[in-house]
């Protein structure tokens, strides 16, 4: 059978950043747990289809002009995921998978939870799995860290969980997409793909020796944010989402070399929305593994940051979302 997936990316407010040590590498545990809301305006859709008759897996992935990538790197990421697929399902046929992003890919606009969310779902069914929510999001973990909220819509909390099998490290919803009428305005300031990837980042920025701190504090922000989110507190929403995310940068440029992701546009769109915040907006910035600068606001605000923010000469273009809901999967 042939199954089609659509799933969202997701951008954390409060950030996951490195890997729990000494865990295997093939069960992807995070270092620390996250909150994140789900962008509808980006998403990938994916189709997968076991077969008979393929001699090895064929992935397409294609940009959003409709082009195919070329990147092997990808592609084996794509197949080493099916290959934890046909595992579980002992399934022994190859695979033929199509997958389309309506966005950038590798550029911090977490293309690689959106993808790894929708491939997992749509790999489970083609492969006759029935997973639940929680099973599919540690399954999607696997493949990619941040995969594992995309399989839920609205504000939602990755647990970092204790057990060596991974089996407690899974995502699950804080709140649906109507608790709180938020919306990301993204500014983006390079839309080609990255040099360094999130894996090896993070990889490296364990080596930071203000990585030790970013682990020990992590949990207060956690627990922060879901109260912030479950009482809409929205001063509070946007202290913690800065704090989280500076505190990532700095366990970045504090390795060696220092890794920096931002260009002279990205620290001119977060001075933009400091400013914007001093006059009154209710307005926050997160960055990620990226140039990109994600605003949070208030949706009745979207529309004045947006206009603030494309006006910045190093802004290439903004795009604005609403809160996305869960990822599908259908029959294709
Ligand atoms: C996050 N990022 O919480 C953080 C903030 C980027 C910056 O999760 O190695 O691509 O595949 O598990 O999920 C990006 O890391 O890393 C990420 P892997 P992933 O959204």
């Amino acid at each position: 059978m042939k199954f089609n997936a659509r799933a969202h990316s997701n951008f954390a407010l409060v950030k996951y950043w490195g890997k729990r040590p000494g865990a295997s590498p093939d069960l992807n545990l995070p270092a620390v747990g996250s909150v994140s809301l789900t962008v509808a305006a980006l998403a990938t859709e994916t189709t997968v289809e076991f077969a008979d008759g393929l001699i090895r897996d064929e992935v397409e992935l294609l940009d959003e002009t409709g082009t195919p990538v070329d990147n092997l790197a990808a592609i084996e990421r794509v197949v080493a995921h099916l290959d934890r697929v046909r595992a579980m399902a002992s399934e022994t046929r190859n695979a033929r998978v199509r997958s389309q992003n309506d966005f950038p890919m590798g550029a911090g606009l977490a293309s690689s939870a959106s993808a790894f969310a929708a491939l997992t779902l749509a790999a489970a069914r083609s492969a006759g799995l029935n997973l639940d929510r929680s099973a599919a999001s540690r399954l999607a973990r696997r493949g990619s860290g941040s995969a594992a909220r995309s399989l839920f819509g609205g504000f939602v909390e990755m647990q970092c969980g204790v057990q060596p099998d991974g089996s407690d490290a899974s995502a699950m919803r804080l709140a649906d997409p109507k608790h709180w009428d938020l919306n990301v305005v993204i500014a983006i300031t390079d839309a080609s793909a990255k040099a360094v990837g999130s894996t090896q980042g993070m990889i490296d920025s364990e080596q930071s020796a203000f990585f030790g701190a970013w682990v020990e504090k992590h949990d207060d922000d956690v627990k922060a944010m879901k109260q912030a989110i479950q009482t809409k507190d929205f001063d509070r929403l946007a202290d913690i989402t800065e704090h989280s995310c500076l505190k990532m940068h700095a366990t970045m440029f504090t390795n060696k070399p220092g890794l920096i992701y931002w260009n002279p546009a990205t620290l001119e769109a977060i001075h933009a929305v400091r400013a914007l915040r001093a006059k009154g907006t209710p307005v926050c910035f997160t960055v990620d593994a990226g140039p990109q600068v994600k605003a949070i606001c208030p949706a009745e605000h979207a529309d004045s940051v947006a206009n603030a923010l494309g006006a910045l000469p190093g802004v290439e273009r903004v795009i604005k979302s609403t809160i996305g809901y869960d990822a599908l999967v259908a029959a294709a």
